[in-house]
This record gives C-alpha cells, structure tokens and sequence, in this order.
C-alpha cells in the first residue's frame, strides 16, 4: 500500500469543486492506486454546504479516500498538503471594477500563499485555478518566499483543451490526435492559441484549414469559449474546468507522454516573455517536473498575439504591486534557480498525522 498524499481544495462547496472532489477521490488525478486525504476549505459562512459535499463524498465509499477534512481557515486546512488546488475566488460583484476585483483576490491568495508557506510540504505543487488565475498565482507564489516559485502554477488547460476538442470536432478528428496546441499568456481573453505547431495525424492543422479562418473567426472563439458558455448555460463552465484541472495536476505529478501541454508557470524569460509573471507556455512533465518546450519556430503574428497577452499580465500585475512583498520580487528573475525539485515526497508519514477529521476510514487498501 502507498502512503496516502494529502491534497488540499479550496472553494470546496462551489461548482467546480462538486465535480473535481469525486474525480480526486476516484484516483483519476494520482493514479488509481494512490490513496489520498482531502484537505477542503471554504470560507466559514459556507461550512454548512461543504459539510454535505463531504457527506456525498463519505456515500461513495471510495477505496482510495482515507480521510477528508474541512476546514474554514488556510493556516490549519494547508497543513502538510503536498497538493493545493486553489479554486476558491472572489466572484466580480455588481458595479465592480477590474482593479476592485483584482484587489480584493490579491488579499485572498496573499494569505493562502503565506499560509502554504508556513504549513504545506516542502514539495508542494499549487495549481490555481480561481479567476484572475495567473495574477492570483503570481500573489501566492510571491507571498511564499520559502518555497520555489516554480511550485506555483495557474491554469490554462481548460483553453488547451477547448482548442483540442473544438479543431478536432471541425477536422473530424479525435482531439487527443491533436497534437501541439500551445496556449500562450492569461486565462482571459487576450490568451493566443497557437496553431502553428499542431498536427493531427502527422499533418500540419494549418495546411487543413483556412489561415484567415484560423486567424479571425477560430482565436476568438477560443478567447470567448468561456462567455459562450455562460451564456448558454446560465453558469461558469464547471465540469469541463474540473476536468481541465484533473489533467493538469495528473501531468504535472505522473508526466505528460508524447504530446506537451499548456501550463501558466513563472516566465523564465523563454521566448522573449518578460520575467516576474505567471504566464501560458508549452510545457513537458516528466518525473514530476516541468520545462519549457524550448526552440519554437515564432512568427510575427504568433510574436504580436504573445506579447500583447504578456502586457495584460504586466497590466494587472501593476495593478496589485503595492500588495507584492518587494523581497519576493529578485526570485522571480530566476524562478527555475533552486534545484527544480517539486517531486512530491510520497514517504512521508508526517500526511498521515490526524487533524480535525469528520470523516476518518483507516481503511487498509
Ligand atoms: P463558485 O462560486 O461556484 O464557487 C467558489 C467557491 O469558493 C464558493 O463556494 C466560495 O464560498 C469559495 N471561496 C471564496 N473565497 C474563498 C476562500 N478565501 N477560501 C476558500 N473558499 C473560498 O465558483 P466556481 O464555478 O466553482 O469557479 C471557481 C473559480 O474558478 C472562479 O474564480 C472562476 O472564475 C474560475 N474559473 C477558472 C477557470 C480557468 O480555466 N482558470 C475556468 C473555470 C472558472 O471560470
């Protein structure tokens, strides 16, 4: 049997997290043989739902799912996690500006980051998913001056993934045949998806579709995906983001194979992107690390996309700099400088210590 890895979620009573938890507890994201704790956090006033989530998740007897906790505060809920998936954020309210909203996540993530930093492993790997995700990540990671900036990540696999499934849909092709996607920059609407790499069985995607299709009418319905779907549904995509999380993690920790995938990482300043932001590049895991897919042909359109979704990073980033410890800022410079050591110590018996469990199995798997 294999010690269990704690995972942390936070926003654990919201939409995303009511399909993700069940596909963590079923082994889908650390493979089947994984057992695992869930460390769930919400904010106190939505204690009461997370406490049914954690109901439904006891009903489905997982053999895998050792023990889940709750939590209403990041210092305890963080504690030893190996794995923190931070979807919880502050929805934009009615009349509020970008800058309000980019504020009040600032003090969301500042705190979590510090509190991942003076409880999590060492090792730990922290995806963030909650909107604006790659600015909120930029503020955990800066906020976590113990810890390896590369340990933080945001993501931009759901935007992989529209761009996989929709080409394959108008190629009549299967999407995991679609081979060398990138999405490049924020998870907004100024994020480039890169077709000039893709193949789908072997042949170039733009020899099979018109460039000025791909140019002005695909782009855009890859940027706007996520409206779209709001609009149809009357809900922010849920299951397709859990989905999206799932895979990023599960590459990050087992390896991605013969295809790369999008991450948002700490620019190192590959492909001429200014250093100090959270940004989308192509990237391969193996070993439970990552690097950059280096030596990409660029060309000056795919040159203009690219650095006018860095500046919007660059943008927001301003926004919340009086926020940013000005310490952390050096490391970002070289945030691939520390050993490049995110691989989870899975012997470590220090996950298996009790908390403040409601639901605790000591199952022997
Ligand atoms: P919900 O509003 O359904 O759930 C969010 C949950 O987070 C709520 O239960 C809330 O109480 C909790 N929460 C808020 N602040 C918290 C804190 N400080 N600690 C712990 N929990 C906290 O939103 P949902 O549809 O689940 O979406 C979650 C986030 O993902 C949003 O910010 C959304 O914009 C973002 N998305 C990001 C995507 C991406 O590709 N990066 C795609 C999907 C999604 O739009």
């Amino acid at each position: 049997m294999k010690p269990a890895i704690r995972v942390a979620v936070t926003g654990a009573a919201g939409n995303i997290t009511y399909s993700i938890l069940f596909k963590i507890a079923a082994g889908e994201m650390l493979g089947k043989d994984q057992p695992i704790i869930l460390n769930l956090l919400e904010i106190p006033q939505a204690m009461g739902a997370l406490r049914g989530v954690a109901m439904e998740l006891e009903d489905c007897a997982y053999p895998l799912l050792q023990e889940i906790n709750i939590f209403d505060n990041p210092e305890q809920g963080f504690k030893d996690v190996q794995y923190a998936m931070l979807i919880g954020a502050r929805p934009r309210g009615p009349g509020m500006e970008r800058k309000d909203l980019l504020e009040a996540n600032a003090a969301i993530f500042s705190a979590q980051g510090k509190a991942i930093n003076d409880h999590a492993n060492r090792e730990v790997r922290v995806l963030v998913v909650g909107n604006p995700a790659n600015t909120n990540a930029l503020i955990a990671c800066r906020n976590a001056p113990d810890l390896n900036p590369n340990q933080f990540t945001a993501m931009t696999r759901l935007d992989h993934q529209r761009t996989q499934g929709i080409l394959g849909n108008v190629l009549g092709a299967n999407s995991k045949d679609v081979k060398g996607v990138i999405i490049w920059g924020n998870h907004s609407a100024t994020q480039f998806p890169d077709l000039h790499h893709v193949h789908v069985h072997g042949k170039p995607a733009l020899e099979s579709v018109d460039e000025a299709w791909y140019r002005e009418k695909f782009i855009p319905i890859i940027q706007q995906r996520g409206a779209v779907v709001i609009k149809a549904r009357g809900a922010s995509s849920a299951a397709s983001a859990a989905q999206a999380a799932i895979n990023h993690m599960r590459d990050w920790a087992l390896g991605t194979g013969d295809d790369w995938v999008s991450m948002s990482i700490p620019s190192d300043g590959s492909y001429g992107i200014k250093k100090g932001i959270i940004y989308s590049f192509p990237v391969r895991c193996n070993y439970g690390r990552y690097e950059i897919v280096q030596g990409l042909d660029v060309n000056n359109f795919s040159h203009e996309k690219m650095i006018a979704t860095q500046n919007e990073l660059l943008e927001e980033r301003s926004a919340v700099e009086h926020l940013l410890p000005p310490e952390t800022a050096a490391r970002m410079e070289d945030p691939f400088g520390r050993a490049n050591t995110t691989e989870v110590t899975q012997l470590d018996d220090e996950c298996l210590r009790a908390g403040p469990q409601i639901v605790k199995t000591d199952r022997v798997i």
